[in-house]
């Protein structure tokens, strides 16, 4: 967690990500502004920042579970720190940052006093509980029950289904190993299943609830990475066009993994 990981992320990282690696010399996505000090922060949120940011946010650029709660904190306008957290290095796994998150998992959110959340899906809660005039998390009991159920389902499903396939695909190479087909095969089957279920539920709608919410970040974000999992939407017309949808969007492309 230091300038130097995060100007220079580890070799390791980038060779292993391959395309999704940024190149030497590339910069982070527009809108993440790097921090003039050293501590492998970049300062992200509408201009201008505040002398002093309350919320920091430990994370990876590569992280999926990273990705949607970036993409909130843009959608949103948040002044948050962003601190690089080099896995490869094992600092998740470090005391420290253990202190904040037993699991040793990024994403993390932590407040100036100490507070503490982990789990996108309930970071990108607390997040958008700040700006309720948002609607990213509706109020009413109706509507907050179905952005939860999107989100849990996301959580417990979605996520283990594309975790299977991102496992032989992007992690395989990323750990120098081959790719194991018969495990390709059945995650990918679970993916087209829950793929379905988001083809079906999109038919006439824009976004999973309606409305922009929560719910779309959370999902969308395994998705931005469909070319490396070599998962195909052609037969998603409505899947396909909302990921577009969210794609456009600027607060997704700013939080894009270094390309
Ligand atoms: N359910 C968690 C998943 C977090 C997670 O698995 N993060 C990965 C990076 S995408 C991680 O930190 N892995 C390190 C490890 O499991 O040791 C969330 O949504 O925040």
């Amino acid at each position: 967690m230091s300038a130097r990981l995060l100007s220079e992320p580890a070799p390791v990282r980038r060779e292993a990500l391959g395309d999704l690696a940024r190149s030497p010399g590339s910069r982070r996505p527009e809108g993440l502004a790097h921090g003039s000090r050293p501590g492998g922060r970049w300062r992200i949120g509408a201009p201008p920042f505040p002398r002093r940011n309350t919320l920091k946010l430990y994370e990876n650029p590569f992280s999926s579970a990273a990705l949607k709660v970036r993409a909130v904190i843009h959608e949103l306008g948040l002044p948050v720190t962003l601190i690089t957290v080099d896995m490869a290095k094992g600092e998740h796994k470090s005391p420290d940052f253990l202190a904040k998150n037993p699991n040793g998992k990024v994403p993390t959110l932590v407040e100036d006093d100490g507070f503490c959340v982990w789990e996108s899906n309930a970071i990108m809660c607390y997040l958008a509980a700040k700006k309720p005039e948002s609607g990213l998390l509706p109020a009413d009991a109706r509507g907050m029950a179905q952005v939860q159920q999107w989100l849990q389902w996301q959580a417990t499903t979605f996520s283990a289904s594309t975790n299977e396939v991102m496992m032989e695909t992007i992690y395989a190479k990323l750990f120098g190993r081959s790719k194991d087909e018969a495990k390709y095969a059945a995650g990918m089957e679970k993916v087209r299943r829950d793929l379905a279920v988001l083809e079906k539920t999109l038919t006439g709608k824009e976004f999973l609830c309606g409305k922009l919410s929560l719910a779309d970040f959370s999902i969308v974000s395994a998705l931005v990475l469909r070319t490396p999992m070599g998962v195909d939407l052609e037969a998603f017309p409505n899947v396909k066009a909302w990921v577009a949808r969210l794609e456009a969007r600027e607060s997704v492309r700013k939080s894009l993994p270094p390309m």
